[in-house]
């Protein structure tokens, strides 16, 4: 039976290879694409999206929403230092790919009401629009089968600080707000679980590269400018932890070992903004996320080959 969920993501790099996830594995009933500001320009993120629709052979079959273009409170931050547009200079004939009407936002609140209890979320950006659901219908977080989330990190080093992942870093009042709201939640760090377990060095990009279809060959050209920034910053591959989060949520048996946390995020701090403050059950506080601490990576990089594998022709030639 296949799982419906949405993936709300800010469409650059591993956000590309994510959505190929919910777009082509078999358990996956992916009814809608939110977009949230995060990694590049809003507008440049939803072309992201439908170039990978493209990829995927399926234009025109999920319908991509515009969610909130800055974080609630503060100014967008950009991560475009590190994926540059986030396709590797893809470009298509972008004629007739609209986004809908109706706001990400609402489209969350909708898709989650109508079928109670059975929706799931692969949250891979800010999480400025999975806050604002909450705040709109109180009931949205009851309504949320399981919120997957990428961010933080579990104890570890942050990205774009010492102390922060960028998703929590962008929106840090968002994120805190989501792990107050009564999700049943599944948190993805960044360090260690991400920098560990899913990074794809030389011998596994090149074994991408050589199946040389047009899914792996739209692989290498989106991870391409991730892979140089990765490489200045002493990180031998390319990283995978949206493509790992949608993963988890279809194939919890690549889990190895997960355990209840209560998660908060940093809003005030001077140095910290942003940063996940992950605490793994002795200092008195309630669990309210599982938080992933190992994966089988070999497992998740052979899922991930054999998707890429696939005959899958583009929709329209790419550019
Ligand atoms: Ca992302």
């Amino acid at each position: 039976m296949s799982l419906p969920l949405v993936i709300d993501t800010d469409t650059a790099q591993d956000d590309c290879v994510a959505l190929l996830i919910g777009l082509l594995d078999p358990l996956a009933d992916l009814r809608a694409i939110t977009m949230v500001a995060g990694n590049v320009g809003f507008d440049r993120q939803v072309r992201n999206a439908f170039l990978t629709l493209n990829a995927a052979g399926r234009l025109g079959e999920v319908p991509v929403h515009l969610g909130c273009r800055r974080p609630l409170t503060r100014p967008w931050v950009s991560a475009e230092n590190v994926h540059g547009d986030g396709v590797g200079g893809l470009d298509m004939d972008f004629t007739g790919c609209a986004p809908e009407a109706e706001h990400g936002v609402d489209a969350l609140v909708r898709l989650a009401a109508e079928r109670p209890g059975e929706l799931s979320i692969v949250a891979i950006g800010p999480l400025t629009n999975i806050a604002a659901a909450s705040l709109k219908d109180p009931d949205f977080a009851g309504n949320v089968k399981t919120l997957y989330v990428m961010g933080g990190s579990n104890n570890g080093r942050g990205n774009i600080t010492a102390a922060a992942e960028f998703n929590f870093y962008v929106d840090p009042e968002a994120a805190k707000a989501v792990f107050a709201a009564g999700f049943e939640i599944v948190v993805i760090p960044w360090d260690p679980l991400t920098l560990r377990q899913a990074v794809f060095g030389p011998s596994a990009l090149a074994e991408i590269a050589a199946l040389d279809t047009p899914l792996a060959r739209f692989f290498t050209r989106v991870c391409a400018a991730t892979l140089e920034f990765d490489r200045s910053v002493g990180i031998d591959g390319t990283t995978h932890p949206d493509s790992l989060t949608a993963a988890l949520l279809l194939h919890p048996e690549l889990v190895v070992r997960s355990a209840p946390y209560h998660v908060d995020v940093e809003t005030a701090g001077e140095l910290t903004r942003g940063y996940a403050a992950m605490s793994w059950g002795v200092h008195g506080l309630a669990a309210n996320a599982t938080v992933i601490e190992e994966v089988d990576a070999a497992g998740f990089f052979s899922y991930l080959r054999a998707l890429l594998a696939r005959s899958v022709t583009p929709v329209r030639p790419f550019a």
